[in-house]
Order: C-alpha cells, then sequence, then structure tokens
C-alpha cells in the first residue's frame, strides 16, 4: 500500500516535470505550470473573443494564469512582463499593442531563463530568439483582401473612388500591415484614393469620432470606408447615419474582424464586408505551451486560418459565429 503510494507521488512528480513546474510557490514545485499573460485591454469585440478563448483554453489544459489587462498602455505591459519575471512564472505571453520597444524587457525574461510567447502581434525586434514563436493572423494579407474586395465590388468604367481610413492603434502591427496590404491592392488602380486616414484606435468612440472629423472636413463625396477593425466601422456607421447618409449605400463599408455585431450591421445592410481576424487561439496557444516545456521545436509563426464574408452571406453565417 505504502510502496503503491509512494510509486504513484514519483510519477506524478515526474509527469510534472514533464508538464514544467511553476517555481513560485512555497518553494516546492507546483504540478501546474504557471504563465503569465499581458493582454493588450478590452477595446474591441475582437479582443474580448481572444481572452475569452484564452483563459478557457489553459484552465482546460490545466495550465496556471496570471493575467494583466494592459489598458492599452505599453508601459503597463512592459511592468506586467517584468512582474511576471519576479514572480518566476515558467512562460509568458502576450500581446504586444506596439510593434517597437520591447528589446529590454525580452532580455530581461531571456536572462530569467523565461521563454516567450507571442500572440496577435508582432514586435520588431533584432533578434528574433527573443520569443519562441508568434501565433496569429496575417494581417498584411487580410489588407489585401479588403483591397481584392473593394476592387470587385466597383463596377468596371467607375469614376474617381473617394476612400477614408480608419486605421488602428498606431504604431501596432495590424494597423501597420493592414494599410500596408490594401495599398498593395487598390493603388495599382488609379481610380481608388485614400483620401482620408488617421487612427481610430481600434475602439467604437474613436471610430465614431474620427469618421464625423471626416465627414464635416470632406465637401466632395466619401464613396468608401475602409476601417482597420469592425468596432471603428459600428462607431462609424453611428456617424454617418447622424449625418443623415446610409451606411451601406451612399458610403460602401469594409473592415475586419468578423465578429458578431459586423454580421448584424450587414444584415442590416449597413456593412458590406468584413475580412474574418481569427481571435480564438486559446488552444493554439496551449499547444505551443506544451511544445516549450516538453522542448519540442516550433515554427517561428503559427498561422490562424480565415476568411471574408459578404451582405448576402450575413444572415445564414451569424447563428454559427462564435465571437
Ligand atoms: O483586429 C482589433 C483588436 O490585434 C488582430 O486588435 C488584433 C486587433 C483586432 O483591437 O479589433
Amino acid at each position: 500500500m505504502k510502496r503503491g503510494f509512494m510509486l504513484a507521488a514519483a510519477l506524478s512528480c515526474a509527469a510534472a516535470l514533464v508538464m514544467g513546474c511553476s517555481r513560485d510557490a512555497s518553494g516546492d514545485r507546483a504540478a501546474q505550470p504557471v504563465l503569465g499573460f499581458s493582454q493588450i485591454g478590452a477595446e474591441s469585440e475582437w479582443r474580448t473573443a481572444n481572452t475569452a478563448s484564452i483563459k478557457s483554453s489553459l484552465a482546460k489544459a490545466g495550465i496556471q494564469l496570471r493575467f494583466s489587462d494592459a489598458q492599452q498602455k505599453q508601459e503597463n505591459q512592459i511592468k506586467a512582463l517584468r512582474s511576471f519575471i519576479a514572480q518566476r512564472v515558467d512562460l509568458i505571453a502576450f500581446s504586444p499593442v506596439v510593434e517597437s520597444g520591447w528589446e529590454t524587457v525580452l532580455r530581461e525574461a531571456k536572462a530569467a531563463n523565461i521563454p516567450v510567447i507571442l500572440t496577435d502581434r508582432a514586435v520588431d525586434v533584432s533578434d528574433d530568439s527573443l520569443y519562441v514563436t508568434l501565433i496569429g493572423s496575417d494581417f498584411v494579407e487580410e489588407g489585401r483582401k479588403a483591397g481584392r474586395w473593394l476592387l470587385q465590388d466597383t463596377p468596371a468604367g467607375s469614376g474617381e473612388v473617394r476612400i477614408v481610413e480608419l486605421q488602428g492603434t498606431v504604431g501596432s502591427a495590424p494597423a501597420i500591415d493592414r494599410m500596408e496590404g490594401f495599398h498593395e491592392v487598390i493603388d495599382k488602380d488609379p481610380r481608388f484614393k485614400v483620401v482620408r486616414s488617421q487612427s481610430g484606435d481600434f475602439t467604437r468612440a474613436k471610430g465614431k469620432e474620427v469618421m464625423e472629423a471626416f465627414l464635416k472636413a470632406e465637401s466632395s463625396k466619401i464613396d468608401v470606408l475602409f476601417a482597420h477593425n469592425d468596432d471603428m466601422a459600428i462607431g462609424a456607421i453611428q456617424a454617418i447615419e447622424e449625418a443623415g447618409l446610409k451606411p451601406g449605400k451612399d458610403i460602401k463599408i469594409v473592415s475586419i474582424d468578423g465578429v458578431r455585431g459586423a454580421f448584424k450591421a450587414m444584415e442590416a445592410g449597413k456593412l458590406n464586408a468584413t475580412i474574418e481576424c481569427n481571435p480564438l487561439i486559446g488552444d493554439q496557444l496551449v499547444d505551443a505551451v506544451k511544445a516549450v516545456l516538453e522542448k519540442r521545436p516550433l515554427p517561428k509563426r503559427i498561422l490562424v486560418e480565415e476568411g471574408v464574408f459578404t451582405q448576402d452571406q450575413a444572415a445564414a453565417a451569424l447563428p454559427g459565429r462564435k465571437y
């Protein structure tokens, strides 16, 4: 009996070693690995779904989560990362609000031997051994998809197409890349012109505010709105309606994410298309965490699959949407 118990204890300890161990619990190594996660904030429906996915997948996998919300501020993320290092967590994952400015803190994590996984957004560092992998979408391709949709939707032989653009957070990977991909496609056709472009910080409130400013400033007709996320488009829809115009008709709108709010706006005829950006990356994060703890190699980039949805597909697709 006693021997059996000791064997079981030894086995579970071995299993704990394979899984990786928390190093901070009263000096004893706990069986559950500990992951510190620094999230950007709760700026959009996308982000809320992303947080829920990460929390539920980690809980299911028995990985202990220390979660920190940065309220969209890089300084808060850096503080959170330093605190995870001080707590000697087994792993750090984070979604970097902007691309630059991470080198120092990532070196501190490396010096402490704590592997770092990036989720959703990229960093701009000279040494890519500072992180294990990036799990996230191809934002340049999403921008291209928005551009291609617009090209297809514009009748041949039409005149000038005047576009306004609501950019995401200044300096963030999705804002930089979506803008680049969109331009790559539309710049080939001289009819398309981006007449105004400004950040709405990925939020509804700012999307509305900046769209109001666009509408006031533009004396000529705005044909198209390209918004880097659905939330800003939804905010802008309000501004367009308050200006007495019909969103989706007077001004065509294409945005990115594919959240439920976008499908509802498409059903109502107010949004023309949304490019999917899948926030449900919790299970892929768990797989990556396990690979790191078991010392299996990982590719530097893990992509997420996604598509494009238009108004005519909205009603059929909405009940099946998970975010
Ligand atoms: O598109 C936006 C969110 O980084 C892909 O961040 C993410 C973006 C997403 O605020 O809604």
